[in-house]
């Protein structure tokens, strides 16, 4: 699908990263570069991105559920996915929008496969499921080391229900993480997030644009 793109099919990016990485500063940082490079940018996030998906992720991060099964949170991280592919995500790409999504399967992988030990055959067997063929073009990973990240996100005042993890849980996610990325380095560009917001930064714009220059047509 998205690998035999046609002009007018639109470009999908994900930003992935661990615990306080800076997801969330950094992902408008990058809607502005492509806005400004003249793109049409639809923003999104998993779990969520739909009415239905933003109810599973309270499922998901509230406390209600504090014992769910592993599976059950992998199935539920899915069903937010089907939703969020077939309502918002596909129908932006083929209306020719750039779709930039805060995490999406990758983040399947690291968390609930790394990091809760769900084999990763079963995992990419829900991928093809519920995306077939699909996806991201690219994919940035903001990655730090574990303790800075916590630091940074330890002034939350409510933890959700991944933040009350252990270290030993978030090395296993950045691992997968970095497993991911050394597997395919096209896709999956690391940007190391442990220095100032504006060195990041300067690495983002630095793959962001090197990605339009590659493909703009
Ligand atoms: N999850 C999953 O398990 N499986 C899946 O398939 C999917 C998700 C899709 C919700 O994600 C949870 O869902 C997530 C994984 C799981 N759980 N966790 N953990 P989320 O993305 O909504 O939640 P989050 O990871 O906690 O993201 P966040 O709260 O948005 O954090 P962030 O965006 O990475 O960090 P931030 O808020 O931008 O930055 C944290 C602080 O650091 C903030 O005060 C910044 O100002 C500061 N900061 C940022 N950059 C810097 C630099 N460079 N220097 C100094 N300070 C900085």
């Amino acid at each position: 699908m998205m690998n035999s793109k046609t002009t007018e099919q639109g470009h999908f990016i994900t930003v992935e990263g661990g615990e306080g990485a800076g997801k969330s500063c950094n992902l408008a940082f990058i809607q502005t570069l492509l806005e400004a490079a003249g793109k049409r940018v639809l923003f999104t996030r998993e779990p969520g991105g739909t009415p239905l998906g933003e109810a599973i992720r309270e499922l998901l991060l509230g406390h209600k559920h504090t014992g769910m099964a592993d599976d059950t949170e992998l199935l539920l991280m899915f069903a937010a996915r089907a939703e969020h592919l077939q309502r918002k995500i596909l129908p932006a790409l083929e209306q020719g929008a750039w779709v930039l999504c805060d995490r999406f399967t990758d983040a399947s992988f690291a968390y609930q496969g790394a990091g809760r030990g769900i084999a990763d055959d079963r995992i990419a067997l829900l991928e093809r499921f519920v995306q077939g063929e699909l996806r991201p073009d690219l994919t940035l990973l903001l990655d730090l080391p574990v303790e800075i990240g916590m630091e940074r996100a330890g002034n939350r005042s409510q933890p959700d229900r991944f933040e009350r993890e252990e270290v030993s849980f978030f090395e296993k996610v950045r691992e997968g993480y970095l497993r991911i990325a050394a597997r395919e380095p096209e896709r999956v560009r690391v940007i190391d997030a442990s220095p100032a917001l504006e060195v990041v930064q300067q690495q983002i714009a630095d793959v962001i644009q090197a990605y339009l220059e590659s493909h703009d047509g």
